[in-house]
């Protein structure tokens, strides 16, 4: 495969002009949000640090962190950097409790964020030629509508499919002749396991890239989607605060994914005092954004683990690049792409009369697709009263559904039927297999 360029005067920038770019860059979004957003004023002020003490990009270090939390309680504009008037989209994600994060975006955010998306479907082999099916739910969801937006900056034709009725999946590319897939990893495989049942001869049917993102997948699962579905499979990272999909990507050599540091610099910090880590060494990846206009972010915690490189790579792009995602520093599940905090099922289940306090989540692998499980403690007076345990069973699938916009398997069990644990309870038992 050729290598690619959405913008090669960017992509392969010297790093010394990299480093002048982000500077004059940062300095300008430090002072926008210090005048802008009274969140960032206050935990600059905290700290006693002012935009103009920072002189060089290494004192970003200096700067406090922001969180979801903060995100959170500023819900759903307090973080925005621009008058509501000129944001023209707003996207949004789960929180770790209740309350989802809100991210906007101005004119020039979306113009920005398609270039982005641009450049990781052209390192990956998209080209104007191409046809490309977005299996992603066009939603609050940022996945479909980032892709999306970069395939046509591309030229590509797009199928805005959206994700579900996976039967008609396979018949649209049959007959669209589709030669690009754009979803998560495992809906790929649900695809293709979809067209074998439907006695459908997957290799026929002419798709050769697969752009896959959204939740952790493996080298393995990279092999086995290559193999079965006979298509050139590329990785690409990103989380709603950030912009959504368009942060990072690799290319055609699969060496660790393109972080596009001329709109964003990423910082790897320790896990336990979150002091900056020398290059090299695992951490939970930090972002700061430097260009985005509504929702600028400086220093957010993604909570994601990973390495960066800054090695030019084999590809000519001189911008880091970040290995896999393989965890998280939190205990943030991704179920069907959907993110889902322990404490949020908690905070539901446990507001509900009747219910216990022993509780396990388990999740593991229906077929391709992921599967979450609630086993829960009632109480046997209940149990033992089927009208009144359905009664029960119902309200908590029918909570959970509204919270979590997913519903979970629920099991009830008697009182005492969980084993009893000392110490720290280990609530989530993940079966999906990992490497
Ligand atoms: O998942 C944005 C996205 C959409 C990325 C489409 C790529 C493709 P959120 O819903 O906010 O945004 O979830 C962000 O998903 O913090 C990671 O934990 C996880 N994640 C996203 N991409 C990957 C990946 C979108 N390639 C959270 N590998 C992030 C591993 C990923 N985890």
């Amino acid at each position: 495969m050729k290598v690619r360029y959405f913008n090669k005067k960017r992509e392969c920038i010297s790093r010394k002009e990299l480093k002048e770019l982000q500077f004059g860059r940062l300095k300008y979004v430090l002072e926008k949000v210090y005048n802008n957003v009274p969140l960032y004023r206050q935990k600059f002020d905290k700290e006693g640090i002012k935009p103009k003490d920072i002189k060089k990009l290494s004192d970003l270090a200096k700067l406090p962190f922001t969180t979801k939390d903060d995100l959170r309680k500023a819900f759903p504009y307090g973080l925005f950097a621009e008058p509501l008037k000129r944001v023209v989209r707003v996207h949004s994600s789960s929180g770790t409790t209740g309350l989802p994060t809100v991210v906007g975006y101005t004119k020039n955010d979306i113009k920005t964020w398609s270039e982005l998306t641009a450049r990781v479907l052209t390192a990956g082999g998209l080209t104007n030629e191409d046809i490309v099916q977005i299996a992603f739910g066009y939603s609050l969801f940022t996945g479909a509508f980032g892709m999306h937006y970069g395939a046509e900056r591309v030229g590509a034709t797009v199928i805005p499919i959206s994700s579900g009725n996976t039967q008609r999946q396979v018949l649209t590319m049959r007959d669209f002749k589709t030669t690009a897939l754009i979803c998560t990893p495992s809906y790929a495989l649900q695809i293709y396991d979809t067209s074998v049942e439907m006695g459908i001869e997957f290799k026929k049917l002419g798709l050769k890239l697969g752009f896959f993102g959204a939740e952790p997948w493996s080298e393995s699962m990279r092999k086995e989607i290559e193999e079965k579905m006979g298509i050139f499979a590329t990785d690409n990272y990103g989380l709603s605060e950030v912009i959504g999909p368009g942060f990072s990507g690799e290319c055609i050599f699969k060496r660790g994914l393109h972080i596009w540091e001329d709109h964003f610099i990423a910082e790897i910090v320790d896990t336990e005092n979150f002091g900056v880590l020398p290059e090299g060494e695992k951490g939970e990846l930090v972002v700061t954004s430097l260009t985005k206009e509504a929702l600028p972010v400086i220093r957010y915690r993604t909570k994601d683990l990973t390495v960066i490189n800054h090695e030019k790579c084999e590809c000519g792009r001189t911008m880091a690049r970040m290995e896999r995602v393989k965890g998280r520093s939190d205990d943030m599940l991704i179920i069907k792409g959907v993110n889902v905090f322990p404490s949020q099922i908690e905070d539901v289940v446990f507001s509900i009369a009747g219910v216990q306090h022993q509780y396990q989540l388990i999740v593991d692998k229906k077929g391709r697709l992921d599967f979450l499980e609630l086993q829960i403690e009632i109480n046997n007076e209940i149990y033992d009263n089927p009208k009144k345990k359905q009664e029960l069973f119902k309200t908590i699938k029918e909570r959970l559904l509204a919270v979590l916009g997913l519903s979970p398997e629920i099991t009830l069990l008697r009182q005492d039927s969980l084993p009893k644990v000392e110490g720290k309870a280990k609530r989530v038992i993940d079966k999906r297999q990992k490497d």
